[in-house]
């Protein structure tokens, strides 16, 4: 038996004596049993839980390349990243993120809070769930981790020393890819077209030159303004809810960017799941009163970031220039019109690229599936090309209504 001193990549027998030797967490007699739960594009995670008690715990670990394809090459480094990145999120915002006890830098692996009780929040909306408390936790969860990582507020030096330690090339790599540029030439000829609207896609995004001008700016904004310590995957696969509590998971992409990076990545899967709903649901009446949950789910998120994020402004905020008059007002807005951009990007690529969604590849009528992939990817046109002027959230309804329209 292995003693855990140098790297391998651990099967779920190998977890669970990891969770005893290494972590000390099980009594000698526990009783354990482990599965792998990992369903994700590129870690293994093992659940390992004591029959006697019920005690668990979840492991995650990184490997060397991504679980979806060999072809990404991704330092396991990523998981230092996440360890580090959830325990300032469990100072920032207590209660919306696991717990973590523990981060192994040979075998790359980090130990957290079991949230078996929680459910994937991508799965549960497409199967027209409804979650109350949503908006005000994913709502706290930006303003809080947005705005005080930053140079507004915390003291430079200091933002220079953590901005050392998310330095996170590989999977910034993956996101300049995936995101900004391979979703609008196919440039690397890993895109996963849906072939009934391969045309759709040649005409609306590859042959448009204006669309690929918008998305160099945009990716040099992503690549170049490091404005805050962003999750860079928030995602509704990086979520966990129950009807009253929301977790955010896997902040394996963390580094400092654009702050609207993550608040478009929300909005964005709002209206994958609107997509989903508005054209798979018979009903009318249930149809009508579900896309209205998520309709008024993308206000409250919107409307609530930026009365939080005004709130902390006038508490936290330190750097002398940064409390001129106008200045906040500035800054906000130019948050706001990255969330736009990047709702546009994120509409985009989880419909042209390899990393897909379930919301729209779940959809098995072929007629109601192009339907839903254009109106994403017309809503994301607009939302690039006006992104200056959005900073409503009835802007992105309006915008959303009038592609399910076409
Ligand atoms: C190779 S990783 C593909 C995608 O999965 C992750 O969750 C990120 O969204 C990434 O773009
Ligand atoms: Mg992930």
């Amino acid at each position: 038996m292995t003693d855990f001193s140098s790297y391998f990549l651990m099967n779920a027998e190998d977890a669970a004596e990891y969770s005893k030797i290494q972590l000390n967490y099980f009594s000698p007699d526990a009783d354990l049993e482990q599965t792998e739960i990992g369903d994700g594009n590129l870690n293994y995670i093992f659940r390992i839980r004591d029959r006697k008690t019920g005690k668990s715990v979840v492991i995650k670990q990184a490997g060397h390349t991504a679980r979806i394809s060999d072809e990404f090459k991704v330092s396991p480094d990523r998981n230092r990243i996440e360890y580090e990145k959830l325990k300032m999120e469990n100072e920032l915002v207590p209660g919306l993120v696991p717990l973590v006890y523990h981060y192994n830098e040979v075998m790359n692996c980090l130990a957290m809070e079991d949230l078996s009780d929680h459910v994937i929040m991508r799965n549960e909306l497409c199967e027209h769930k409804i979650f109350p408390r949503f908006a005000d936790h994913i709502s706290t969860y930006m303003a809080n981790t947005l705005l005080l990582i930053s140079d507004a507020v915390i003291d430079h030096k200091k933002k220079k020393e953590i901005v050392n330690r998310f330095i996170n090339p590989d999977l910034c790599e993956i996101t300049e890819d995936l995101v900004y540029t391979e979703p609008f030439n196919d440039i690397n000829k890993r895109n996963n077209v849906f072939p009934p609207n391969s045309d759709f896609i040649s005409r609306e995004i590859y042959s448009d030159k204006k669309l690929l001008l918008e998305t160099a700016k945009m990716k040099f904004d992503f690549m170049c303004n490091a404005q805050s310590l962003i999750h860079g995957d928030l995602h509704t696969g990086s979520i966990f809810v129950t009807r009253d509590s929301t977790k955010i998971i896997d902040p394996e992409f963390a580094f400092f960017g654009p702050a609207g990076y993550d608040i478009g990545n929300i909005i964005a899967n709002l209206i994958f799941a609107w997509a989903n709903a508005e054209t798979t649901m018979e009903d009318e009446t249930a149809r009508k009163e579900y896309t209205r949950w998520l309709e008024e789910t993308i206000i409250d998120v919107l409307n609530m970031f930026v009365s939080k994020w005004k709130e902390l402004w006038k508490e936290r905020v330190s750097e002398v220039s940064a409390t001129y008059e106008g200045f906040d007002t500035w800054y906000l807005g130019r948050i706001l019109r990255d969330t736009a951009g990047v709702t546009g990007l994120e509409l985009c690529r989880r419909i042209i690229g390899i990393a897909q969604v379930k919301d729209i590849t779940s959809i098995a009528s072929t007629e109601k599936r192009l339907r839903a992939e254009r109106l994403c990817l017309r809503t994301a046109k607009r939302c690039i090309f006006e992104r200056d002027t959005i900073t409503t959230p009835e802007q992105y309804l309006n915008i959303v209504r009038w592609a399910a329209e076409k």
